[in-house]
Formats: C-alpha cells, structure tokens, sequence
C-alpha cells in the first residue's frame, strides 16, 4: 500500500488549559511537543498558538514567530499554518500569522456551521483561567464563519498570492461540493488534501457510514485529483483514523483534536498519539510518508 501522510495538530484552539495540564500553551512547549511528534512520524504539523500567560487562543504573529522557525530548523516537517484560529476571531485575525509568513501549508474550512463544545466541556470542574469558563460556555450561540466571500478570501491571499497549499477541514458532505465549486471557478488546482472532520457538534457524526459516504462523494467529485485524511474528535479519533488508513486514505491524530491516549487516560505528550497511530498503520503495511516525500504528495512549494 501507498505511503501514509500523518498530521499532528498540535495544540488547536478548543482545548483549555484546565482540561489537561499537558495541553502546550508556551512557545517552548508547542516547539518541543511539535518536534517529538515530526521525530514519532508525523510529516505535517499543524499549528495554532496560544497566550503563553493564560493559554488562551491567540492569533498574535509574534506568538507564532516565537516557535515557527524553531521547529522549522529542528524538524524539517511540513508546517501548517490554521486559518481557523478560533470560531470567536474575526477573519482578519485568524489571517494574520498565515499573511505575516511564507506558509507551505494552510488550512482551510469549507463552510460556515454551528460549533458547540459540550463533550469537552463536560469534564472540566475546576478552572484554572478566568477566560476559560465562558469561552466555552458561549458556544450555544458560536457560529465559525467560512462563508464564500471569506473562502475566496483565503484562497486569493494565502493560496495564490503566497504560494500556500491547503488541508481542506470538511466537516460535512456540503463542504465537498463547496470546495468543488471553487475548483471550478479556477482558484485551487488539484491535487487537493481534503481532511474530513467527524464528530464536530454542528458538523457530520462520528458514524463509520459517514466516512464512507464522505469519500464516495469524494471520489465522484474529484476522482483522482485528491487525497483524503481523517481527523475525528475525542474518543472517536484512533477508530476513525485507523478507518481511513484500512481505506488507504490519511490521518491526523494530536491534542487539538483528542486529549487522551486511551480510555480515561490523558495524552501526555502529542508524539504519543502519533506513535499509537504509527503501530495501527505499520501492522497494515502502511510506512509513514516523510516530509518530503509530502512535498511532492501534495505538490507544496518546499
Ligand atoms: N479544530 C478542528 C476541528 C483550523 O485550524 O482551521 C479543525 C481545525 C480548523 O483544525
Ligand atoms: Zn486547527
């Protein structure tokens, strides 16, 4: 079977530092759980940044310059760039690191959907922030704002004038056709990386027919011009993962996604996760795809 592209999305924007003390907050704690996770096998690190005071989400370029070239030099790995920020960032924010660098690589959500936090808010009694307990609170009301304006946006300054390529954080089955449709307006050529993404309150179910009707609507819509990887939220991202691997698909495993390592047990490093989904993909005869051979995957600017 084909090489197997492995993301770790590092530390993300949903989490709180309340909810585990591993979750890396500080330029040296992203910097140092990113290039553990390159060196378990991860050839993409996504990235957000946080306050390294309070740990809250931040969209401040000086946040991340202070582990960007840092884990450039030590891992090598393809460095990916969120332009989802946080559902509570206006646009211009969440743009911001993506427009104050060169990315390879950005991600791009296809669609505006409802954000709720239930289940990880759920086990959180105790707070360590005060910011933390009505930022995940408000999220009866969040809507994470990707309307086309703001995709042709992304896709015209990050995409064509910075070279950027894109994972694709499709959440639902419309966000296919949505990415399809700007395809066909010539703002994005194929090959195209689309992550569907399970288990968002507000997006698709973590349901294995989910999976597979995603990639069969995939397949009609793009044919040999993608490839897909899986990200499914909490408990369902180990089964998920290894679903799209046995499908010959791609995975991304980390913190932003899932806390935990396994049932009741939280991760306490992001390489750890990596290494578990590493294990599940070797015993299927499946190595994982170095940086760059990533580069040439996925026809990135290196
Ligand atoms: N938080 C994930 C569900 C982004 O950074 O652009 C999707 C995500 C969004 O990673
Ligand atoms: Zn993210």
């Amino acid at each position: 079977m084909s090489k197997i592209i492995v993301t770790c999305a590092i530390t993300g924007s949903i989490h709180t530092p309340s909810m585990s003390p591993y979750l890396p907050v500080t330029a040296d704690q992203i910097t140092s759980q990113a290039v553990d996770a390159a060196e378990a096998g991860a050839a993409i690190l996504h990235l957000h940044a946080r306050d390294p005071d309070t740990g809250k989400p931040s969209a401040s370029p000086e946040h991340f310059a202070a582990f960007l070239p840092r884990i450039k030099q030590a891992s090598g790995a393809v460095l990916n760039i969120s332009t989802g920020g946080s559902a509570v960032m206006s646009l211009e924010e969440r743009l911001a690191p993506a427009m104050a660098t060169e990315p390879e690589m950005c991600s791009l959500n296809m669609g505006t959907m409802n954000f709720a936090l239930y289940q990880a808010v759920a086990r959180v009694t105790d707070w360590k922030h005060d910011w933390e307990k009505p930022f995940l609170e408000d999220t009866d009301d969040l809507v994470f704002k990707n309307t086309p304006r703001d995709i042709a946006a992304i896709l015209r300054q990050i995409g064509q004038a910075r070279g950027a390529r894109f994972e694709f954080e499709c959440y639902d089955v419309g966000h296919l056709y949505m990415l399809r449709h700007f395809a066909d307006r010539g703002l994005v050529e194929p090959p195209f990386f689309i992550q569907f993404v399970f288990g968002v309150l507000g997006g698709i179910g973590a349901d294995p027919e989910n999976l597979i009707h995603m990639k069969t609507i995939a397949d009609k819509l793009f044919g040999e011009d993608y490839l897909f990887s899986v990200l499914a939220a909490g408990r369902h991202q180990i089964p998920f993962t290894t679903m799209a691997a046995a499908m010959g698909g791609h995975v991304r495993v980390g913190l932003e996604d899932n806390l935990m390592i396994s049932r009741g047990k939280l991760a306490e490093r992001n390489a750890d996760q990596v290494a578990k989904i590493r294990r599940i993909v070797e015993e299927m005869g499946r190595d994982p795809a170095t940086p760059d051979e990533v580069r040439v995957m996925l026809g990135l600017k290196g």
